[in-house]
């Protein structure tokens, strides 16, 4: 796929291009938990989008989408939202550079990938993040990796509406070959863990189900959480955000909570809980522990949270029953795309075929399967 992006490149635009890459990303745990200030736990996989970019010694921004055949045309003196879906996450990423003070000058681009649209492996970030880090490299801005994290999250949340936490973003730039990364969400501070794991394997099951709900949901999320936290700094003033809260600080207080906010807010806490614990595990090379901790992180998406739907209930409830999988959940924002799970290694094809044949009986759709394999981040590739 690089050369073919690198070669229609040169078609359209008549010279030769420099082609980086930036991954989407899986997270074992620790879901809508970043927002939180709490941990999570993601890695970068071998799902990207590339991006051939060259000066073109203009004041314009020239793109065309790989995946779509579109082309799109933008003044940088007047960079703004577009109609045009999917430019938005390339000109959030423009706007965030020119507001930092960085001449973005005229520019070519091709981008185009292998990272299913929708499927909760963040596409989005990666055409951000890599934008950003072309961008940075093409015009030698020098900007630190974490501040391109920060403006291409930024850029999710003022082009795409999207008021997304850092976790995607950072995992696109930072990821590891065979490692997950363990984010401290306030810090930033950040720890490797070695998944070279021998005996099991990442396997994504797609649902194909693209919520329009996504994003209206997710923003109503933080906004139950920041509830919660508004009733609790009345007694903990050091309290700034869920990552603050004790399960017993929420119990003491629950009649003052409406019922959905107590049940968000026990989730999230839950959840910080389970990612740390769940690093420990990997470092007794527990994965028994590790799979449980899985399951129950999906109990909590989908009966406090509520942000499963039935088709990734159906997926973790057949995993479930699966004597190769240690462990398996909905991941990322929800509604929809796909369930992780962890299987092993000499009962995969078993495992496929069986949550193939159970998909299609019970909603007569033919499940995509992925396996993942954990990559580096953004990158320069030629
Ligand atoms: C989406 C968001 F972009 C992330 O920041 C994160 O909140 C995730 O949903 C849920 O864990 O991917």
């Amino acid at each position: 796929m690089v050369n073919e992006i690198a070669q229609k490149f040169s078609e359209i635009y008549n010279q030769k291009p420099t082609v980086f890459r930036s991954p989407g990303r899986v997270n074992l745990i620790g879901e809508h938990t970043d927002y939180n200030n709490g941990f999570v736990l993601p890695a970068a996989i071998n799902k990207e989008i590339f991006f051939a970019i060259a000066p073109n010694n203009t004041n314009t921004f020239r793109a065309y989408s790989f995946n779509l055949e579109e082309r799109a045309e933008f003044d940088l003196a007047n960079v703004q939202p577009s109609d045009i879906g999917w430019a938005n996450y390339l000109l959030g990423v423009i706007a965030q550079l020119q507001k930092a003070n960085y001449q973005v000058k005229g520019f070519d681009l091709v981008f185009g990938g292998n990272i299913p649209i929708g499927a909760g492996l963040s596409s989005s970030a990666a055409v951000e993040c890599g934008l950003a880090f072309g961008l940075n490299e093409t015009f030698g801005f020098n900007i630190e990796k974490l501040t391109l994290v920060k403006m291409a999250q930024k850029a999710e949340h003022e082009y795409a509406g999207v008021m997304c936490g850092i976790m995607d973003q950072f995992a696109s730039m930072y990821g590891k070959q065979n490692h997950a990364i363990k984010l401290d969400c306030r810090s930033l501070e950040y720890e490797y863990y070695n998944l070279a794991m021998q005996d099991y394997r990442i396997v994504l099951c797609d649902t194909q189900v693209k919520h329009s709900l996504a994003s209206s949901e997710y923003n109503t999320r933080r906004k139950e959480c920041e509830a919660g936290v508004a009733i609790l700094q009345k007694y903990y003033p050091e309290v700034q955000s869920l990552r603050d809260v004790k399960l017993d600080m929420l119990a003491q207080h629950q009649q003052e909570f409406d019922p959905v906010v107590y049940r968000r807010c026990t989730y999230v806490v839950s959840e910080n809980n389970r990612v740390e614990a769940a690093c420990a595990d990997l470092e007794k090379g527990d994965m028994k522990s590790f799979g449980d901790r899985m399951y129950a992180s999906h109990a909590g998406l989908q009966h406090d949270y509520e942000v499963s739907c039935p088709e990734l209930d159906f997926l973790v409830e057949q995993a479930r029953q699966s004597h190769a999988v240690l462990g398996a959940r909905m991941m990322g924002g929800g509604f929809g795309g796909c369930t992780i799970n962890l299987v092993k290694v000499n009962a995969l094809d078993e495992f496929v075929a069986q949550m193939e044949k159970a998909y299609q009986q019970e909603f007569s759709v033919q499940l995509k399967t992925y396996i993942a394999e954990i990559v580096d981040g953004s990158s320069f590739v030629k």
